[in-house]
């Protein structure tokens, strides 16, 4: 699939959580704001959860799901426009792993490795977390990443505490 200008539509999974105010309302509107971008198109959303506080842990629990996106964007393009979300939703980053109101991952990107500085596909934490890989199976347990399936690598991961805080995969629309 092109556009008529030559560009490809590329699908890239974006990893979406959050901790303070209505977390789940943020991740919708940003999912919102993507998908009526005319070079984004959000194709599958996963179940939203409700999972412990990782990495610093006394902190309120988190909400997460992933989403599938399609792009005309490059990848720098794509963190670009979810950072830009991100501070349109008020974020306000405190500290290293700490509360926050909206965060935009990107996990993957096509097949693409990426290694720069500002930059780095795969997620280099995403196959630790099963916060990720939960939701992220949802959308695609046979997708390969870094070797494994997701599938694969939520056997490996501790699940404990995360429970699904929504069935309803169409919880992101308004
Ligand atoms: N950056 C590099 N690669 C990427 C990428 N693939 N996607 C850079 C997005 N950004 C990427 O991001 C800081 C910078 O990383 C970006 O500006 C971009 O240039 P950040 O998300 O604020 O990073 P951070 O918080 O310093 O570190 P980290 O490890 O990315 O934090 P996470 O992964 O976002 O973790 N517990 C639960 N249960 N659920 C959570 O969602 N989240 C965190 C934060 C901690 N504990 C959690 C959760
Ligand atoms: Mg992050």
């Amino acid at each position: 699939m092109n556009s008529s200008d030559g560009k490809r539509w590329s699908t890239a999974i974006l990893g979406l959580g959050g901790n303070v105010g209505d977390p789940a309302a943020a991740m919708a509107e940003s999912l919102g704001r993507l998908d009526q971008r005319s070079d984004c198109r959000v194709t599958s959303v996963s179940r939203l959860y409700r999972t412990p506080p990782w990495g610093k842990t006394d902190q309120a629990d988190f909400y997460n799901a992933c989403a599938a996106v399609e792009t005309l964007l490059e990848p720098q393009e794509l963190l670009a426009a979810c950072l830009e979300i991100e501070r349109t939703m008020k974020r306000v980053r405190v500290e290293r792993w700490g509360p926050r109101t909206i965060d935009i991952d990107i996990l993957t990107f096509a097949d693409r490795i990426i290694d720069a500085e500002h930059l780095k596909v795969p997620h280099p934490r995403m196959t630790e977390r099963a916060f990720v890989l939960m939701p992220l199976a949802d959308i695609d347990p046979q997708l390969s990443v870094k070797g494994r399936s997701v599938g694969d690598w939520l056997d490996s991961v501790d699940r404990t505490g995360i429970v699904v805080a929504n069935e309803n995969r169409a919880w992101w629309r308004g």
